[in-house]
């Protein structure tokens, strides 16, 4: 195991571990030097598997991985796995070859990752989790560092119900089937409408989008178009790319987004506040991309010998006509 330079710990300790991680318990530290990392001087070097780039959320994930680790002065090996496990298993054993010095992974869905996480256990290469979990072993990797989507499903829901006293038939677009994002996220905003027994998710109306935009739109087009499609008064998106195709496809059937049809969302970036300044998204819940930060903090505990909590969460906030001029002028969203 190697360590980061005094020069790059310097860099570190200032912007990134504000101060958390003592110099001394680095220095302190005592090497094994099980990963090598394959390079030729004294670089960590990390293996970063990511899902794909199918949202505006996920190409600022990996902004902010690839930017903390340039910070940090860490060699990141970055696989983009376009949407397929199968992908994201390849680079994690490539990773697991290559004898990196930690992994992050972003996971695509909850299950189906027992095997290669027991190797790189076995190869003793640590494996953060940012952004999903996974219900394999807890053991089986080191921390998750990750928004709490239930909560944030739970926080749509609420939202909804006071804006409309109660009373809405609702169509939902849910995220990638499998992914924890999606489960939780119908599973909060269920609890939430459950309390109000003039809410309901019409009948046929909640489908995958898949998190994108074009497929957003595709599946809104074909509920407005269907036997119950009439009767949609809100749709809730499980992210705001599938939000901006449903708006789209609100308005080319002549109807007005934000007003005949409530517009709900989760990610609160960049691209819904602009929509809902403009009274077409009604409200859309924070779900934080810019996990970097953390992220490398963990894999340097790890790597320090430190045991992490299993879940570190990311707090969100819920952005609505109420709030979101004041969060525009202080530009205090990610894009
Ligand atoms: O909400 C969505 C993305 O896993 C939290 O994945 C992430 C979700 C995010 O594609 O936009």
């Amino acid at each position: 195991m190697r360590y980061l330079e005094g020069i790059v710990l310097k860099k570190w300790s200032a912007a990134v571990l504000a101060g958390a991680l003592a110099v001394g318990a680095l220095a302190g530290c005592g090497g094994d030097d099980a990963g090598s990392g394959g390079g030729g001087d004294d670089k960590l070097v990390m293996g970063f598997s990511q899902v794909g780039a199918e949202s505006g959320w996920r190409t600022a994930n990996t902004k902010s991985i690839q930017e903390s680790a340039a910070a940090a002065g860490i060699e990141l090996k970055f696989s983009d796995a376009q949407g397929k496990q199968e992908n994201q298993i390849a680079a994690l054993r490539s990773f697991v070859t290559q004898k990196v010095d930690a992994i992050i992974l972003a996971p695509q869905k909850e299950t189906g990752w027992d095997v290669v996480l027991r190797d790189a256990k076995r190869a003793n290469i640590p494996v953060v989790l940012v952004d999903r979990g996974i219900t394999g072993s807890p053991d089986s990797y080191a921390t998750l560092i990750a928004s709490d989507f239930v909560a944030e499903g739970r926080m749509a829901g609420e939202w909804l119900a006071k804006a409309t006293n109660g009373q809405c038939n609702i169509a939902e677009l849910q995220g990638t089937t499998g992914a924890a994002p999606a489960i939780d996220r119908a599973k909060g905003f269920r609890e939430a409408i459950a309390k109000h027994p003039g809410m309901k998710i019409i009948e046929g109306l909640s489908q995958t989008g898949d998190f994108t935009r074009a497929k957003g739109k595709d599946v809104m087009q074909a509920f407005l178009k269907s036997p119950n499609g009439g009767q949609i008064q809100a749709v809730y998106a499980h992210n705001d790319d599938m939000a901006l195709g449903a708006i789209q496809a609100i308005e080319e059937a002549g109807k007005k987004a934000g007003t005949d049809i409530k517009v709900v969302s989760v990610d609160g970036g960049k691209a819904a506040l602009d929509a809902l300044a403009a009274g077409k998204i009604n409200c859309s819940v924070e779900c934080s991309p810019r996990l970097g930060p953390q992220a490398f903090e963990a894999v340097q505990a790890v790597l320090n010998g430190q045991t992490l909590p299993k879940q570190q969460v990311v707090k969100d906030r819920l952005f609505d006509s109420t709030n979101v001029q004041d969060v525009m002028a202080r530009k205090d969203y990610w894009e």
